[in-house]
């Protein structure tokens, strides 16, 4: 049995949950925070979720855990078959993750969270990120999906993390740096997919747990 280690409230948890979902595998979830315990830190190195145990096996960074997905069940892919445009998919995922998601992130602490982010993180953080956001322009295809007319691997990227970026950036700097696209109409269209209503659903669910967690300690 696969089952799909972390917690709901996190994107790259949402992520691969999405997947699971629009590829029909039959998974069990396993409520895991991150608390840095050995337990944890034994079956994800950097004591990072979302993983897997697949039988004795586990593997994490949801990338990888994606892929395997698309290699073990192929029964209903999430990426296109031509070489091409399976790699500019894997692009638009690694442009989105490494230049927006992995950006905007130094910000959730105090955009999200009620914590602080120093004044030279944040200059730091809008340099790069406006310069990103910017670019994403010349990838992203919003027509109807992220990588253009079939849903893909990307628009579980997609909805998993650019509401993030989003919401971080009009928190911090009072403007969403991502408000010349079209997320919200994107979102509200792939919003209709029950599979994209029932991650949603046990987000907000694990969302509100985990900040009565936070308030309690
Ligand atoms: N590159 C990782 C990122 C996963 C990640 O950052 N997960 C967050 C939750 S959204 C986490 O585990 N944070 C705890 C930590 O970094 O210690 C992946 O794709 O799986």
């Amino acid at each position: 049995m696969l089952t799909l280690c972390g917690f709901a409230a996190s994107n790259y948890y949402n992520k691969v949950k999405l997947a699971l979902l629009e590829k029909e595998v039959p998974f069990e979830e396993k409520l895991v925070w991150v608390d840095r315990s050995p337990a944890l830190l034994e079956k994800s190195i950097l004591g990072k979720i979302p993983y897997f145990e697949i039988d004795n096996e586990v593997l994490f960074e949801s990338q990888a855990m994606v892929e395997y997905l698309e290699d073990a069940y192929p029964q209903k892919p999430l990426m296109p078959a031509d070489p091409i445009e399976r790699a500019e998919v894997r692009q638009l995922i690694i442009f989105m993750e490494l230049h927006l998601e992995l950006v905007a992130r130094e910000l959730y602490g105090e955009a999200f969270f009620g914590g602080k982010v120093s004044d030279e993180t944040k200059v730091r953080v809008e340099k790069i990120l406006k310069r990103n956001t910017a670019a994403f322009g010349k990838l992203a295809k919003f027509s109807p999906f992220v990588a253009g007319s079939t849903f893909t691997l990307a628009d579980c990227v997609a909805l998993a993390h650019l509401p993030l970026v989003g919401q971080a950036t009009k928190a911090i700097y009072g403007t969403d740096f991502l408000a010349d696209y079209p997320i919200r109409e994107y979102a509200k269209k792939l919003g209709e997919r029950p599979t994209v209503q029932k991650v949603d659903a046990d987000r907000r669910t694990n969302r509100e747990l985990m900040m009565q967690k936070m308030a309690a300690k």
